[in-house]
Order: structure tokens, then C-alpha cells, then sequence
């Protein structure tokens, strides 16, 4: 009985405590936004950012970035846009102003803001970006320490939409110093592994 109540109190204080750890990272906030203004924040593309829908790229030509992401399936992008995805991505994949899983060609020394919408009814997601190359594995992040030979930055998954259209924002942002070659992947198993990546050239 002794050790039924103390697991119950142990799982009371950790439920309490966890959130707020969370909360109180000043590095990461969250948000929630319909879904239909979702959509308009990722189809309004900024002046510093041009589209070349023709290799799937999106150069950014100013050093304070803000990128809209939305994480969705495949069925969502259809509707969302006609460009279709890479030919690795056989599943959910991050849309960036209308494309998906695009290039993005960053300048270095650049601030990146990236608020990921998860628009996806029933899966969560993440935006994390690494210095790993594509194959990944069902978990993808394995063997991946934080820090610049591994990634920048852990994000907690983001639940999925809800029925009443109540999509959840995350938001952090990172700086990219050197010139390099990255990725950006969702965490969530298997999603990385079924192509929900793409790369980041800093230039
Ligand atoms: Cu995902």
C-alpha cells in the first residue's frame, strides 16, 4: 500500500513539475491557431524570401528569418497546394510557403524564427534541425547528441489538430553560423524515415 501511494505521489509531483520545466524554457514558446490562419501565415511569403518552385527551394536573403511551417499528410497537402513532394517522401511532410520538403538556402551568420503548425488530425510532430544526413531510421534521432555535431535544438512534439479546428504553434529560433550543409526533420518515429525531411544550405 506504502509503495502504491508513494508511485501515486511520485506521478503527482512529476505532472506537476514536468509542464513547468517546460513552460519555463525561454527558448520555445507555444501557441494555438485556427487552422485557417494557419494556412494564411504559411501562404503570405515574406519580401527576404524567394520561391523556385522548379527545384523545390526557397532562398532567404535577409539574416532574420521567419519560417511558417506546417507539419500535414499527404492528403492535406494535396488540398493545400499543387506542388507536389520530393520523391522520398512517401509520407507527411513539412509545407514552407507552398512547397514541400523544400531547399532552403539560409545566409550564415542568420537568426532563424521557426513557428511549426501541426495540421495533422491525429499524429504529432516536430521541426528539428540537425547536422545528420538523410537515410534516417524509424528513430531518427538515435546516436544524435545536442550540440553542433548533432542538433541545434529539441522540440517537444506538438499534438495534432483538433476536431473543432484548433491547430497547436510551436516557435523557437536558432542561429546558423557557419557555412554547412543541414537538415530538418521530425522526430516523431518513423516520420524522418518515410521522408518528412529536407535540407538547409547556409551559404
Ligand atoms: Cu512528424
Amino acid at each position: 500500500m506504502i509503495i502504491v501511494t508513494l508511485a501515486v505521489a511520485t506521478v503527482l509531483a512529476l505532472a506537476l513539475i514536468i509542464p513547468q520545466l517546460v513552460a519555463s524554457h525561454p527558448a520555445f514558446q507555444s501557441d494555438t491557431v485556427s487552422t485557417t490562419q494557419a494556412v494564411q501565415m504559411m501562404r503570405i511569403v515574406p519580401e527576404y524570401a524567394n520561391i523556385i518552385q522548379s527545384n523545390n527551394t526557397v532562398i532567404f536573403t535577409d539574416s532574420n528569418i521567419r519560417l511558417v511551417v506546417l507539419a500535414i499528410g499527404h492528403e492535406g497537402l494535396a488540398n493545400l497546394t499543387a506542388n507536389s513532394p520530393p520523391g522520398y517522401a512517401t509520407d507527411d511532410v513539412f509545407v514552407i510557403y507552398g512547397l514541400a520538403d523544400p531547399t532552403l538556402i539560409i545566409p550564415h551568420d542568420a537568426t532563424v524564427q521557426i513557428v511549426l503548425v501541426n495540421l495533422d488530425s491525429g499524429i504529432y510532430h516536430s521541426f528539428v534541425i540537425t547536422s545528420f544526413s538523410p537515410p534516417y531510421s524509424y528513430m531518427s534521432m538515435h546516436g544524435m547528441k545536442s550540440g553542433q555535431s548533432g542538433f541545434w535544438a529539441m522540440m517537444p512534439f506538438i499534438p495534432p489538430t483538433s476536431s473543432h479546428g484548433v491547430a497547436h504553434e510551436y516557435s523557437y529560433s536558432v542561429a546558423l553560423r557557419n557555412p554547412e550543409t543541414l537538415w530538418y526533420l521530425c522526430s516523431y518515429p518513423g516520420h524522418a524515415q518515410n521522408g518528412m525531411y529536407g535540407r538547409i544550405l547556409v551559404a
